[in-house]
């Protein structure tokens, strides 16, 4: 769904944040700007992460880095790329960013663990205080310049 403006000077491209409930998608955001696209987390919203999904050039994963929230993030990944497959995008093949977020909750699991249960084909990773902007723009540059040298191929 990239759409270059020459006159402009611009590339407008979608990219999705996606994770499970209260992870911190909207927090991520509030740092960036409010017309970013985001997925609700919770469970029962199934059918809108799907159309959210719609034409997306990038994904950025919010995972909670909470012990109690591993299996959450686990579920939600396995979501997204199955709801990836059923747009007709491969996980494995898009443009794809991981931000462990929430970094400073004493709760928060290891780095290395978390990367060793989450990060599956050597994504790019960053660690992430989203409620205090740390992070964030590290996150969201990492996904854009993917997306610009997945454009650079077409
Ligand atoms: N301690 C801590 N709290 C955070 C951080 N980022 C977000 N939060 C808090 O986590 C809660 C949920 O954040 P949201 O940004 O609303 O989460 P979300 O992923 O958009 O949630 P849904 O849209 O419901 O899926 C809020 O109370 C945030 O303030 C962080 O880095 N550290
Ligand atoms: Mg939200």
């Amino acid at each position: 769904m990239t759409f270059i403006n020459y006159a402009a000077r611009e590339i407008n491209c979608k990219i999705v944040y996606y994770g499970p409930g209260l992870c911190g998608k909207t927090t991520n955001l509030q740092w960036i700007y409010d017309n970013l696209y985001t997925v609700p987390g919770q469970v029962f919203y199934d059918a809108s992460r799907k159309l959210i999904l719609k034409g997306v050039d990038g994904v950025v994963f919010v995972a909670d880095s909470q012990e109690a929230r591993m299996e959450a993030n686990i579920e939600s990944l396995q979501n997204l790329d199955r709801n990836l497959k059923e747009q007709g995008y491969e996980l494995k093949l898009v443009p794809y960013v991981l931000q462990f977020n929430k970094r400073d909750l004493p709760t928060a699991v290891a780095m290395d663990e978390m990367y060793r249960q989450l990060n599956f084909k050597g994504e790019p990773t960053f660690e992430a205080v989203a409620m205090s902007g740390t992070g964030v723009f590290d996150t969201l540059k990492a996904v854009a310049k993917l997306v610009l040298t997945e454009l650079k191929k077409k």
